[in-house]
């Protein structure tokens, strides 16, 4: 799982993205953000398969993120849960800043599940891991948050990017799925690349072999 690499799962410029990261942390108002612009206080667990859609130019180039809102219990139905893994380009793993448990869920539960279910055991996709409601942080009831340069160190440990981030303030979300889109269009460019390399070493190869 060292290989930083992308699956070459690039259709028309489509990528998969799936938000995953313990319930009622915040993936859904991450989604609704960023894809509609609109925010609730109100919520409503996720239960069934969702997903949105983000068009988006980068280096001139238009992109297709097709952004997976992983369910609330899916975790229990081994078989649906692989299929949110397949042909993955990225994964995002949320943590609310004000629940530790969210935060260590992730070393035990969501990056090891993310690992099993990578379908090449040398390839991972792009990761990006997102703490939410920041605007929590200076709160008074909430004095208990996970502490920033601990998240960041542990993203670093497993090559991921890191930014804290706020849905109902709208902090951090472009510029933190701005540079995920970006690192998965490049890891995308030079597998492509990678590929073309390949094939011509394959053509030469057959040229000397005939
Ligand atoms: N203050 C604050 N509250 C937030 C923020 N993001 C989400 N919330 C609130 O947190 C609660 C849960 O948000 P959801 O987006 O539904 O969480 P989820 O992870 O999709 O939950 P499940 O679908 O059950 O897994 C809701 O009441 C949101 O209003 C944020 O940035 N700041
Ligand atoms: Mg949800």
């Amino acid at each position: 799982m060292s290989t930083k690499n992308n699956n070459n799962n690039n259709n028309n410029n489509k990528f998969k993205v799936l938000l995953v990261g313990n319930f009622k942390v915040g993936k859904t108002s991450i989604l609704l953000k960023y894809v509609d612009g609109e925010f609730t206080e109100n919520y409503i667990a996720t239960i069934g398969i969702d997903f949105k859609v983000k068009n988006i130019e980068i280096d001139n180039e238009s992109l297709k993120f097709i952004l997976w809102d992983h369910p609330r219990g899916c975790d229990r139905l081994r078989t649906i849960t692989s299929a949110y893994y397949r042909n993955l380009n990225g994964i995002i793993f949320v943590y609310d800043i004000t629940d530790k448990k969210s935060f260590s869920s992730i070393q035990s539960i969501w990056y090891p599940e993310c690992k099993k279910y990578s379908p090449d055991k040398a390839y991972i996709p792009s990761i990006l891991i997102l703490g939410t409601k920041s605007d929590l942080r200076n709160q008074s009831n909430y004095k208990e948050c996970v502490d920033t340069d601990q998240a960041r160190e542990y993203a670093a440990s497993i090559k991921a990017l890191f930014f804290e981030v706020s849905s109902k303030e709208n902090l951090n979300l472009d510029s933190s799925l701005l540079e995920l889109f970006t690192q998965i269009k490049n890891n995308d460019s030079r597998t492509l690349d990678q590929n073309k390399n390949d094939q011509i070493k394959k053509q030469k190869s057959s040229c000397i072999i005939n």
